[in-house]
């Protein structure tokens, strides 16, 4: 029997009996009921009530390509029917994780060469932990382990991604992080700025919190910095110019390998294949996962640059760790097919040198102006609205947060799929979307801001 058997209600009767979601208050959903989304095509997602939505957020951050794209499922279905599943321990290997291997190194920075595979961001972070802190001991520096975050970091949800990651609410729920992770700052000039700083300025300030973090801890204890190029889930948050060069200077002065986690910025999102090449930057390793298959598949890759993968290889012996799925045949072959699209219809140049920069001038000339926006940013197809009471002196409505969720439930009920995080709505649309689907979201977002605005004034 298919789900078309069942009303709208049946369904969210038997998912409230029985499904526990993510990141969920489960008694509200439970009372509201959730929204079924049962069909998708290009850059829309439609409803089990018929309803079209323009799908702001790519799903979450990972439908680069879009919906509907036939050669995904056959290349899924293929694959599947040759050899579904074999895996790559015990000295085997299949073609399909073989040959995206090879595909990676030729698409990542020039000083990674390596993949080691898993079935999620989450997953991939724990890979990378576990790497850089055993690349230290091969190294005669077990004590060299200690990790620098930051706060508002979001690195997955599993223990390990948990602590690397900088959410207070998440850490709180963990009942005692990995030990040896620390946070500072974020690159936030919006909100963390002084008065007459410039973003110049406030970038390498922010970069000082981690040379200060090498500092107190010494050099000697410190194994690597990890970040987000733009933080994502914490609200795009886009820092200075000047950060990540200095990010960069530090790390490499006191010897801390540098962790970039490029679950949302990777594979053309910024208009680079990785937000590392838009900042100039090499990175020791770097996370990827959601657009590796544009979202059809589970699949994350960590991708190890050659310092540590030599000393893997030559010094290592056994690496005590992998996952059942690590190299998984149908899911690498759907990458394969996804990362094929995006270079058949040159998606990252044309982020890069035509949609990129229509969208930020859609944020800037036709959003910012708005009564309720405090500041517009974005990088690529990536970028943030965020709410205000006051523009000018960015007084937040009270509580916290509550804006944005007026906002947001305006958007959805005028077709406009948006995610707000604190006071930040944020759009990570498909690279597909062409200039006339970013003015459809312009008016549909103008719509929902001024319909908000009534509101939230009134109130
Ligand atoms: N790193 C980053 C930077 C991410 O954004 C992960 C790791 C974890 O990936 P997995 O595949 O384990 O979920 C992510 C995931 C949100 C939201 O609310 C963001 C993510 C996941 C779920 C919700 O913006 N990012």
């Amino acid at each position: 029997m298919t789900y078309q058997n069942y009303s709208l209600k049946q369904l969210q009767q038997i998912d409230a009996a029985h499904h526990l979601h993510p990141f969920t208050d489960h008694k509200e959903l439970r009372e509201i009921g959730s929204r079924m989304i049962t069909r998708a095509e290009g850059p829309f997602i439609y409803d089990s009530e018929g309803t079209e939505l323009l799908d702001g957020m790519a799903g979450l951050w990972c439908v680069n390509i879009g919906y509907g794209r036939n050669e995904l499922a056959e290349a899924a279905y293929a694959q599947m029917k040759e050899m579904p599943y074999y895996n790559s321990f015990f000295k085997c290997s299949t073609p399909t994780p073989v040959l995206l291997s090879k595909k990676l190194a030729e698409l990542a920075p020039k000083n990674i060469n390596q993949v080691f595979y898993g079935s999620s961001g989450a997953e991939s972070n724990d890979t990378a932990l576990r790497l850089v802190r055993h690349y230290w001991a091969l190294e005669g520096k077990p004590q060299k382990n200690r990790i620098i975050s930051r706060q508002m970091a979001y690195h997955g949800s599993t223990v390990a991604g948990t602590s690397l990651g900088g959410m207070d609410g998440m850490h709180q729920q963990l009942g005692g992080a990995v030990p040896n992770i620390v946070h500072v700052m974020m690159p936030y000039a919006y909100e963390l700025a002084l008065p007459g700083e410039s973003d110049h300025d406030f970038g390498l300030r922010a970069a000082k919190a981690v040379e200060d973090a090498i500092l107190e801890a010494g050099a000697d204890n410190v194994a690597a910095f990890i970040g987000e190029p733009i933080m994502g889930a914490g609200g795009v948050k886009i820092p200075p110019a000047s950060y990540w060069p200095e990010i960069q200077r530090i790390c490499r002065k006191y010897d801390v390998l540098l962790m970039l986690d490029e679950v949302i910025t990777g594979y053309g999102r910024t208009g680079e294949w990785f937000a590392a090449q838009t900042y100039g930057i090499e990175p020791d390793t770097i996370t990827t996962a959601k657009a590796l298959t544009s979202g059809y598949q589970p699949l994350s890759a960590l991708l190890v640059g050659d310092r540590i993968a030599s000393t893997l290889v030559e010094k290592g012996g056994e690496f005590y760790h992998g996952y059942t799925y690590s190299g998984h045949p149908v899911a690498c072959a759907v990458a394969l097919k996804n990362l094929e699209i995006i270079e058949q219809e040159g998606l990252v140049e044309r982020v890069k040198n035509d949609t990129g920069p229509y969208f930020a001038r859609m944020l800037k000339e036709r959003i910012a102006g708005h009564g309720l926006v405090g500041e517009v940013r974005s990088v690529g197809l990536m970028g943030a609205i965020e709410i205000v009471k006051d523009k000018a002196t960015k007084e937040r409505f009270s509580p916290v947060g509550s804006a944005a969720v007026v906002v947001r439930d305006h958007a959805i009920a005028n077709g406009m799929m948006m995610r707000a995080t604190g006071d930040s709505m944020i759009l990570s649309p498909p690279l597909i979307w062409t200039r006339a689907t970013i003015d459809m979201a312009g008016d549909r977002i103008l719509k929902a801001l001024d319909l908000a605005e009534r509101d939230l004034r009134k109130a």
